[in-house]
């Protein structure tokens, strides 16, 4: 199986950690989203959305990051993904979540909109504008991911068995590291980062992205 993918991609990340952890061989393509690859024809004949990741098995193509994290999960029969009805809902509500809700104002209104350019609004009262109402909108999110979520008891979201949504959600909560975002508001969400930070691939799996963050280093943004 291919992966195209981009080690700054929050999404690719997700994918490449579960695979990781699971022995399971991606042949891995780069698609350098910093000089526009994405949006070649050749690759938007792969994802016509100009987006990774995207999985090919054989002649089957896949594009959405929790498709595909729930596509291998299923061929490599992952308790990560439980086949149990209600566990199994569970699983998907969550990643749902973080998907449609929390990455939407977070990710894209907080996080890309300060450190990549093509992100960044029109002008100034439109730029702040986004940022103050994606700011506040992420404060709700993460006080329910910590207190509803997570919670005090449990080390991964849901309960104490890492599942997909653990991998799909930290990074997207994670990729706060790049604007100095330490969550001290939050502990729940503080220690399960550090639950997940702590797993074998997370190193190899964020050489890339540290890179970009060590770019960013000494610059100033609005954080939470
Ligand atoms: N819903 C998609 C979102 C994928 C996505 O946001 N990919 C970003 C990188 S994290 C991307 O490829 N962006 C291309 C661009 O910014 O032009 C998924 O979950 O796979």
């Amino acid at each position: 199986m291919k992966l195209y993918y981009h080690p700054a991609s929050t999404t690719s990340r997700s994918v490449q950690m579960f695979a990781l952890d699971q022995g399971i061989a991606l042949d891995y393509e780069l698609v350098d989203l910093f000089t526009g690859a994405q949006h070649s024809p050749e690759y938007k004949r792969v994802n016509p959305n100009s987006m990774v990741p995207t999985l090919v098995d054989g002649d089957f193509t896949l594009t959405e990051s929790s498709a595909i994290l729930k596509y291998l999960a299923e061929k490599a029969s992952s308790p990560a993904y439980p086949k149990e009805l209600k566990a199994r809902a569970r699983v998907n509500e969550h990643m749902d979540w973080f998907n449609a809700n929390f990455n939407k104002d977070f990710g894209y209104g907080v996080v890309y909109l300060q450190v990549f350019p093509h992100h960044k609004r029109p002008n100034e009262d439109c730029h702040s504008g986004t940022l103050d109402w994606s700011r506040d909108k992420s404060a709700g999110w993460l006080k329910i991911l910590d207190e509803n979520l997570i919670g005090p008891k449990n080390a991964y979201v849901g309960g104490n068995s890492i599942t997909l949504a653990d991998y799909l959600g930290v990074e997207m909560v994670a990729i706060g590291d790049l604007i100095g975002c330490e969550f001290a508001p939050y502990p729940n969400v503080q220690r399960w980062v550090k639950n997940m930070k702590s797993l074998k691939n997370w190193g190899k799996t964020h050489e890339g992205i540290n890179g970009f963050a060590a770019s960013l280093k000494g610059k100033r943004f609005a954080t939470l």
